[in-house]
């Protein structure tokens, strides 16, 4: 596999002008007829006449009408052409059936579909597959299936085809099209100045009743990104299809977004609050690209971040409003330390803008979602609401049908503000998480706080600079008021410290508020206030910070020193639990631990090869310690939970429900898990059951419960994808390899499923100590199932092996257990180059 360079970008030989696709459908031998009109681009700096084109057989080319007989290799066509516009056209077959690898035409249960980002479009003709290459593009479907759709706006339609024509110009990657037995969900939107939009949700028959959920996110969508950002939907018709079978959550196809069906069909039966959520922020996103990703799109595959940072936080944003953004904050940080900080702190790190890939596909990761967004995020901080939003302005008005750059995208807040952003642009340069270091001092009136900042060797990048901070401080006096509200402290040095003076005696600093940058902060120097900040912090980041920073120290030390639970963490807890002023959502976070994983991390931090069991039993003790200090107000705080009203997924209730969980699953460890067997035999909506099954899971008393949970949703994949996780999820870690070798064997297991795969073997490799047991059972079994996944589907085998990244945290024994694993990976003939990849780097 070849590597290849940002430093090496040369613009397209050719532009494309027009594009023409007749598709005649037919499941092992689809014909795809093309006419493209090219002209000489003046910028280029070659005139080599290349087309990418893989898995395709030509059948006939011609050039101005006259037939050509091009070079062929494996990667696409090369030939002669002449100096001037020119219109290329050609026949080709393709097997969209035999397609497991979900990239290009395939088919999922009979239907087709497409996936063409990053580079699939090459699997279903020649063309310039690179984002560069915008034009617009008029499709021709011919096919026996009822619905036959593709990007744009429907022209014509008869018996057995349809017509439909994109006037946006755009990459091949957001090409689409899907062709079945489907039905529709329809509804309308009129748009901000007034024009009506046709909105369809398409399913498979027998899932209409599930989509009523998705439709209103989309709309709230709409109108949101009108009233946020002014960005108004752009063709006469949006499409989204829900697909079973598919590699990534969803994809943002212009006009007719495809859809992993667990990203978008929902109903209270079927779908846990969690589901509702995340299906409500993946429409969100995918409607969000037509402006960042679609109108605007990127140069190269480099370039990423530009639409998907931006895009991420654009959705954060967007959940933010519609439901409580302090729970909003803490989860996406939660998620962005369990996810990217993990990525950046091992051998898959890569900075926000990578400078080099071999397989695109492995770099749709944490590190450009997750930390792109939060990079956003800073610039906001530090440029303020209103730059911000004219800068978009800007960015929309300046680089409307381009294909552009992060230089492009930063220009534009230094055109608005007049800032020089060349430091911050080390964001998206500098692999690796900062390391803040903070010490205080105080001398008549003046408190100083006084900053360190560090950020590791990554791969091939030894030596860090400086990055811009910004660093949001509020202080607070000894009796929890606030003497100076929230402040951002701009940090650009290696070393700086900020005086705050006219104090009247030393104040509590609550540092980081809203997690203000993406960095590790040390406050180790400082007095620990924790137990301080958790009762009376105004910010409620910080607030649940320092409960949950209390929590990983204390598992922390009794992994590594045999420490009990400390009592005055417990009653802060409680204190918390109990405190009927704050939002519930917020207490069931607070009452969450962190997970083994995190813990282990933790402990990995301290110098210590982090022992699984001892941290499975650690945090089960923990749990036990909670749940005894919280007993007595259980039956009070459980009944505040109870909801009156009928199922809705919304804040008020999703809070509820979920403090409602965190409460019963304490209680469980108590009752033997009797209160929720009752909850499981009452349960009415999939929150209520499922929350209680795993509680039953976790005491093992669940047999019974297991059985009627199977034998009720037998017939719904998408809640038979939750029963294989849990099962193996929630197993001890003596069990977790043998439930998952079980599951496997089961008829519903499916390895050309990416849901179910990863329902299966995604759970195992989350069980912390049932994948790291001792023997390498676990190691050998995921190893096993990725060696016979990468043959069907390398993109999703290749992901799944981030699961080893960690691996140089542990013993030296387990150490030896995994590289033998990633080495026979290695060693599996014909592996494909994604995965190639991947494990290579985890390797070295
Ligand atoms: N479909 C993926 C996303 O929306 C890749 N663009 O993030
Ligand atoms: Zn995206």
């Amino acid at each position: 596999p070849q590597t290849i360079y940002l430093s090496d970008y040369t613009p397209p030989a050719y532009l494309v002008d027009s594009v023409h696709l007749t598709f005649q459908l037919a499941p092992t031998a689809t014909r795809v007829i093309s006419k493209i009109a090219f002209r000489p681009n003046p910028e280029a700096t070659s005139r080599e006449f290349f087309l990418n084109g893989e898995q395709v057989e030509l059948i006939w080319a011609k050039i101005d009408g006259a037939e050509v007989a091009p070079a062929v290799s494996p990667d696409g066509v090369r030939m002669d052409v002449p100096d001037a516009p020119f219109v290329f056209e050609a026949e080709v077959e393709i097997s969209p059936q035999t397609n497991t690898a979900l990239e290009g035409l395939y088919m999922s249960n009979g239907m087709y579909c497409t996936q063409c980002e990053a580079e699939g479009f090459r699997k279903i003709t020649f063309y310039p597959d690179r984002p560069d290459v915008m034009s617009v593009f008029t499709v021709r479907i011919e096919g026996a299936e009822p619905v036959l759709l593709s990007n744009g706006n429907p022209t014509a339609q008869g018996d057995g085809w349809a017509e439909w024509h994109d006037p946006w110009p755009k990459p091949a990657y957001l090409f689409a099209l899907v062709a079945g037995d489907l039905v529709a969900h329809p509804d309308q939107f009129q748009t901000m100045s007034g024009k009506d939009v046709e909105l369809n949700i398409y399913v498979r028959p027998g899932d209409e009743g599930k989509c009523a959920f998705g439709m209103e996110a989309l709309k709230a969508s709409m109108k949101w990104d009108e009233d946020v950002y002014g960005r108004e939907y752009d063709l006469d018709i949006f499409n989204i299809v829900a697909v079973d079978d598919f590699n990534m959550g969803a994809m943002e196809n212009k006009g007719l977004n495809i859809f992993n069906s667990s990203c978008v069909l929902a109903s209270p039966e079927t779908s846990t609050d969690g589901n509702f959520e995340r299906i409500e922020a993946i429409i969100a996103h995918e409607y969000f690209h037509n402006w960042t990703g679609n109108r605007i799109t990127c140069r190269d595959w480099f370039q990423l971040c530009l639409k998907e940072g931006l895009t991420v936080y654009r959705d954060s944003q967007f959940t933010s409003d519609l439901r409580s953004a302090p729970v909003k904050r803490i989860s996406d940080v939660n998620d962005l330390r369990g996810r990217q900080f993990r990525e950046d702190a091992g051998p898959l790190a890569h900075p926000v803008r990578p400078d080099s890939f071999v397989e695109i596909n492995n770099f749709y990761t944490a590190t450009i979602y997750e930390k792109g967004a939060e990079v956003i995020g800073m610039l906001k901080r530090l440029v303020g609401d209103a730059a911000y939003a004219k800068a978009l302005d800007l960015y929309f008005e300046r680089h409307d049908g381009e294909a552009t750059t992060i230089e492009a995208w930063l220009t534009v807040f230094e055109d608005t503000t007049g800032r020089d952003l060349s430091q911050f642009k080390r964001w998206y340069e500098q692999a690796g998480t900062p390391r803040l270091t903070v010490s205080e001092s105080y001398e008549a009136g003046t408190y100083s706080l006084h900053f360190t900042q560090m950020t590791p060797p990554t791969p091939g990048q030894p030596d860090k600079a400086p990055q811009v901070l910004p660093i949001a401080v509020g202080l607070l006096a000894e009796d929890g008021t606030a003497v100076q509200p929230t402040v951002v402290l701009e940090m650009t040095k290696q070393e700086q410290r900020f005086k705050f003076s006219n104090l009247e005696s030393k104040p509590i600093a609550s540092i980081l508020r809203e997690f203000s940058a993406p960095v590790i902060l040390d406050t180790a120097a400082l007095p620990d206030n924790r137990v301080f900040l958790l009762a009376h912090d105004t910010d409620p980041f910080n607030k649940w910070e320092a409960g949950q920073t209390l929590a990983k120290d204390l598992l922390v030390s009794m992994v590594t020193e045999g420490a009990t639970p400390d009592q005055s963490f417990l009653n802060a807890l409680v204190e918390v639990a109990r405190d009927d002023s704050l939002d519930p959502a917020f207490r069931e976070l607070a009452l969450s631990l962190p997970i083994d994983d995190d813990i282990a991390q933790a402990v990995f931090e301290t110098g210590a090869a982090p022992d699984p069991d001892a941290i499975f039993t650690a945090r089960e003790t923990l749990k036990l310690s909670i749940a005894e200090a919280l007993s007595d107000s259980l039956p009070r705080l459980m009944a505040s939970c109870q909801i009156d009203a009928a199922y809705a997924p919304d804040a008020d209730q999703v809070g509820k429900r979920s403090f409602g969980a965190a409460l019963l699953n304490y209680l469980s460890l108590l009752d033997g898990g009797k209160a929720a067997q009752a909850q499981f035999d009452s349960a009415t909506d999939m929150t209520q059951q499922f929350t209680s099954w795993l509680c039953l899971l976790r005491v093992e008393k669940d047999a019974a419960a297991t059985s009627d949970f199977y034998g009720q949703w037998q017939h719904d994949r998408l809640v038979i994808d939750k029963w294989f996780g849990a099962r193996i999820g929630a197993a001890s870690p003596d069990k977790a390899v043998a439930m998952a070798q079980a599951l496997t064997q089961h008829p519903d297991f499916a390895v050309t499923n990416p849901n179910r795969f990863r329902a299966t073997l995604g759970a195992l490799a989350g069980n912390h100590a049932g994948f790291h047991r001792a023997d390498g059972s676990g190691y050998q079994m995921l190893a096993d199932w990725l060696i016979t996944l990468d043959a069907i589907n390398p993109q999703t085998t290749a992901r799944m092996s981030a699961a080893f990244q960690t691996w140089k945290r542990y013993d030296a024994d387990r150490q030896g257990l995994i590289a033998a694993q990633l080495e026979r990976i290695l060693a599996t003939p014909d592996l494909s180059p994604d995965t190639t990849e991947m494990v290579g780097r985890i390797l070295n």
